[in-house]
């Protein structure tokens, strides 16, 4: 379960979030083919609640009603037409499995899809689960039924989540009716799932439900091959619930790696202690992890929250995902946000609900493309930054290489090679104009930072690279971006 399935040489996944499934298989078309990107993990396809209050909030599609596949993203047949794009592209769709509770409590009326439930009464007949099939007095021995110390593991796995139905993981028919959903996609052709709430669900029953899912789709992937799962682990380390619980089943969620980068590049430590950046960080194994700067829930204060470096503070932003994609640390994931207004009161955004760019009656906007390549109407498109997606191509030319040559000042000015394949410089402290020993051969390069080399020509800085390896880096404070990079497919 931790191969990405990737087509090609590709290695980095963008997570789409909110995007609509036909505006995701024209973006596989368009860009996210032709620029490398390995796949998307999108929005939770089945169907959800309809929240009203707060209006349409993104965070209703964590409230499953039934798998239906019909969502505020769209329908099944769009939603096939978009694996089967995405592939024909060379990308690949990765699936946000929301299996752990359903709706939360207290509600009734019908999904989007149409289907009626009360999870008052638990009762969500779309699937069908009833009473039975979720945690109550016999699992959790909170009065609230709902978790209230994440110091007790039981309460963690066994009470509610923030007040969602809380399903009996383990029990057969429940195993039995997750793995169908997980297998009707897997049939349509996705390469794999996030397994949302995976620290709510005890590692055997993820065990005993992946156990239960079809190999994927031989049409598109060959045979015997399993899909690719990363599980939503927050181990930030203080809790009793440990990665290493699920690091022996497939890939987890490293949110360390982000927090770690986010902590560098806000300078509350010189950059020059990221030499040993990795597992001696106290970070799980590389092959073990799906790292990120930013995701959508602490992106907005929620599922940890923490200082987590965003699009709003962009130049570090860029700085520290260009770190994380020239590092061989882990298998990432790039966030792709939507703008909403903040109102931060006493430190919690009010607004920290908003769904995504939408029409007055709820529906989700398309996705307008500039001829800058940049989006319109709300849509930040992270992954469609010229910064972003050249350490994507940076990543998949420098692949299967070690770091080498690491340099710096002793402070916040670093640099390193991979290989013979690629080099990169970062400055947060004052102009940086030195010469570093690389790997490259020689020769003029172009940054792929500051421009990309378009045509043969170098649409930013040319960088040149003499004597054996030695480039000449000429990267000042002042300018937009604190990182120049080059690879050897940048070679002019
Ligand atoms: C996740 N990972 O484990 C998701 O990444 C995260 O975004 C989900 O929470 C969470 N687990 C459940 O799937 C989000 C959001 C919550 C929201 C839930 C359910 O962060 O704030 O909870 O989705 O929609 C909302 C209300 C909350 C209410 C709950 C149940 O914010 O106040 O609790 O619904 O009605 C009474
Ligand atoms: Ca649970």
């Amino acid at each position: 379960y931790k191969n990405p399935n990737c087509d090609g040489n590709r290695h980095v996944v963008v997570h789409l979030f909110e995007w609509r499934w036909n505006d995701i298989a024209d973006e596989c078309e368009r860009f996210l083919g032709p620029y490398g990107y390995c796949g998307v993990q999108v929005s939770p396809p089945n169907e959800h609640r309809i929240v009203t209050s707060p209006y349409r909030p993104w965070w209703e599609r964590y409230q499953p009603v039934s798998y239906i596949l019909v969502s505020r993203s769209g329908n099944e047949q769009e939603f096939k037409n978009m694996v089967e794009k995405c592939n024909r592209n060379g990308v690949r769709i990765y699936v946000d499995a929301v299996i752990n509770h359903m709706a939360g409590v207290g509600v009734s009326g019908r999904g989007i899809a149409g289907s009626y439930y009360d999870s008052g009464r638990q009762d969500f007949p779309g699937v069908p689960y009833s009473d039975w099939d979720f945690n109550g007095r016999g699992q959790c021995s909170t009065a609230s039924l709902n978790i209230e110390n994440y110091h007790d593991p039981v309460q963690v796995r066994n009470c509610r989540l923030v007040g969602l139905t809380d399903l009996q993981t383990g029990k057969d028919y429940v195993q039995r009716s997750i793995a169908g959903y997980l297998n009707k996609l897997v049939d349509i052709g996705v390469a794999g799932f996030r397994i949302d709430a995976a620290k709510h669900m005890w590692p055997d029953h993820i065990r005993g439900i992946l156990g239960r899912v079809n190999n994927l789709n031989s049409r598109y992937f060959g045979t015997g091959k399993r899909p690719f799962v990363y599980q939503e682990v927050i181990d930030l380390g203080g809790e009793p619930i440990k990665n290493s619980e699920y690091t022996p089943i497939a890939r987890v969620t490293e949110f360390n790696h982000g927090a770690h980068l986010s902590r560098a590049f806000s300078k509350h430590y010189p950059l020059k202690n990221l030499q040993n950046f990795g597992e001696q960080w106290g970070l799980i194994h590389s092959n073990d992890a799906m790292g990120f700067i930013d995701n959508h829930d602490n992106q907005r204060g929620h599922g940890g929250g923490g200082a987590i470096l965003t699009f709003r503070q962009s130049k570090m932003y860029k700085a520290a995902t260009a770190f994380a994609l020239a590092h061989p640390y882990g298998f990432l994931k790039i966030m792709s946000s939507y703008h909403w207004d903040q109102r931060i009161e006493n430190g919690k955004d009010k607004n920290d609900w908003i769904g995504p760019p939408a029409y007055g009656d709820g529906t989700t906007k398309p996705v307008p493309i500039n001829p800058d390549l940049t989006c319109g109407d709300g849509w930040i498109c992270e992954h469609r930054w010229r910064q972003i997606y050249g350490m994507v191509k940076f990543r998949n030319v420098v692949s299967g290489t070690g770091l080498n040559n690491w340099w710096d000042n002793g402070s916040h000015q670093i640099a390193f090679s991979r290989g013979n394949r690629g080099f990169v410089a970062f400055t947060l402290g004052g102009d940086l104009r030195t010469s570093i020993r690389s790997g490259m051969a020689d020769g003029s390069y172009c940054d792929v930072i500051s421009g990309a080399k378009v045509n043969g020509r170098c649409t930013g800085k040319t960088v040149s690279v003499s004597g054996g390896g030695w480039v000449n880096v000429q990267l000042s404070q002042s300018e937009d971006d604190a990182v120049l990079a080059i690879h050897a497919e940048s070679k002019l």
